[in-house]
């Protein structure tokens, strides 16, 4: 095994839920390949580091990653994905700093640097007890402060991640507010968005051969359905979903989370045929560069937003919880390159088939697909050569690593 040399030590603290893991360690194979002599520890759980991990093979002997405690008693299965974070964020920070201390003894190197998920207010004191003369770095891959800024239209109270609101002493409100509070302490934030986008790599697993599949379709025919890595909306707005599908004269592809056979209507899958795929995982960032994608149905989580954006795809936003309402109200008001279905409540088989018709039949979807390319190019021209996000990308590698 070859050994870091340097003694300069990057340890990386990354959110296990959704997808922030995965882009946090894009960021960090970036930073690592300018200087292999730097070690870096990444710290996230089990499940999430295998996935990541997978997801994104790096190929570099100077990124280790390191499991941290889930907070999940042995042999216990938690009853839904909000008891899984919840026990999560009851475990840190003592489960980092565990996890820390036994990767700096069996190492032999103190930390230098810190990189943490903007969630972690607990970074700042981490990095308070850095070595002289180095300081702590927070890298945000959070949406919600952007979402503030330079908006000319009002934010609804009702567009707030929901605890934040109605019950302020929940974990999830209590870290938020803690990261506000603590996030101007930071060397540098960096923000993955378009004044920070970089390509992603990541393979491409298409078993479904999607990519293929739409090879045969007509340009801007096809409605790409995604709710994300951990959303599965209610049986009620999945049936409404699949029957205005079914019902619509557009070809789909629909990114299922669950077990599709059971929760659609009874032969649906059958009836649909060759006019529709659904598949439990798509290359979708690939999917959404395709000419024959014409709109996106979405949660509005910001990965698949900035995706939507560099493919050019108008949106219809379903939004769930956390940042989704303010992403949502964003890009129908501030962005104009979507529309959310009906204010209050979920799919119905009307409101789907009435958005559908508008954002791939009608004036306005052409507006929405023309503003979309117009951000599409904002976006390539940063990561050119000269552009902001190169420059930014630049000064967080000087950081880390100078
Ligand atoms: C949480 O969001 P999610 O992880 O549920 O959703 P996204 O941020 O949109 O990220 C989903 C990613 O998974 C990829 C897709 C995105 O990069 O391309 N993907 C895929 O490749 N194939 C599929 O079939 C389905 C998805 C949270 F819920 C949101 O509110 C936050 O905005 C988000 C980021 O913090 O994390």
């Amino acid at each position: 095994k070859v050994v870091p040399f340097s003694p300069k030590h990057v340890a990386v603290l990354a959110f296990p839920f959704g997808t922030h893991a995965g882009p946090l360690l894009i960021m960090v194979q970036r930073i690592a390949t300018e200087d292999l002599d730097v070690r870096f520890s990444f710290f996230s759980t089990k499940i999430s580091n295998a996935k990541t991990f997978k997801l994104n093979k790096t190929g570099l002997w100077n990124i280790y990653p390191y499991n941290v405690h889930d907070g999940i008693p042995e042999g216990y299965v938690p009853r839904h994905p909000m008891e899984a974070i919840e026990r999560f964020m009851y475990a840190m920070p003592r489960n980092f700093r565990s996890a820390i201390d036994e990767v700096v003894a069996e190492t032999g190197n103190k930390i230098t640097c810190l990189i943490t998920d903007a969630f972690y207010w607990f970074g700042a004191e981490i990095a308070s007890g850095l070595p002289f003369g180095l300081q702590g770095l927070t890298l945000s891959l959070s949406t919600l402060k952007l979402t503030f800024l330079g908006s000319g239209h009002p934010m609804k109270v009702s567009d707030l991640p929901e605890g934040v609101v109605r019950d302020i002493e929940n974990p999830m409100a209590t870290m938020l507010h803690k990261m506000g509070v603590t996030l101007s302490q930071a060397t540098a934030v960096a923000i993955n968005s378009f004044v920070d986008v970089h390509p992603i790599i990541v393979n491409v697993h298409d078993e479904e051969r999607c990519l293929e599949w739409l090879e045969k379709r007509e340009k801007k025919s096809v409605v790409y359905v995604s709710f994300g890595s951990v959303i599965t909306p209610s049986p009620h707005e999945l049936f409404a979903l699949a029957e205005a599908l079914e019902e619509c004269e557009y070809s789909f592809i629909w990114s299922f989370v669950g077990n599709h056979k059971k929760q659609l209507p009874e032969g649906f899958l059958e009836r649909i045929g060759n006019k529709g795929k659904v598949v439990a995982w798509a290359p979708q960032n690939e999917i959404l560069q395709h000419p024959a994608i014409g709109v996106c149905v979405t949660h509005c989580g910001w990965n698949s937003i900035l995706e939507c954006m560099l493919g050019g795809v108008p949106m219809i936003c379903r939004p769930f919880f956390g940042d989704q309402k303010l992403n949502t109200r964003m890009i129908e008001n501030e962005w104009r390159i979507g529309v959310a279905i009906d204010e209050n409540g979920g799919f119905t088989r009307e409101n789907i088939t009435r958005t559908l018709v508008s954002t791939m039949s009608s004036e306005k979807g052409r507006l929405m697909r023309k503003n979309a390319l117009e951000l599409r190019e904002c976006a390539i021209k940063e990561i050119e050569c000269n552009g902001s996000s190169i420059r930014d990308l630049n000064t967080l590698i000087h950081i880390v690593l100078s």
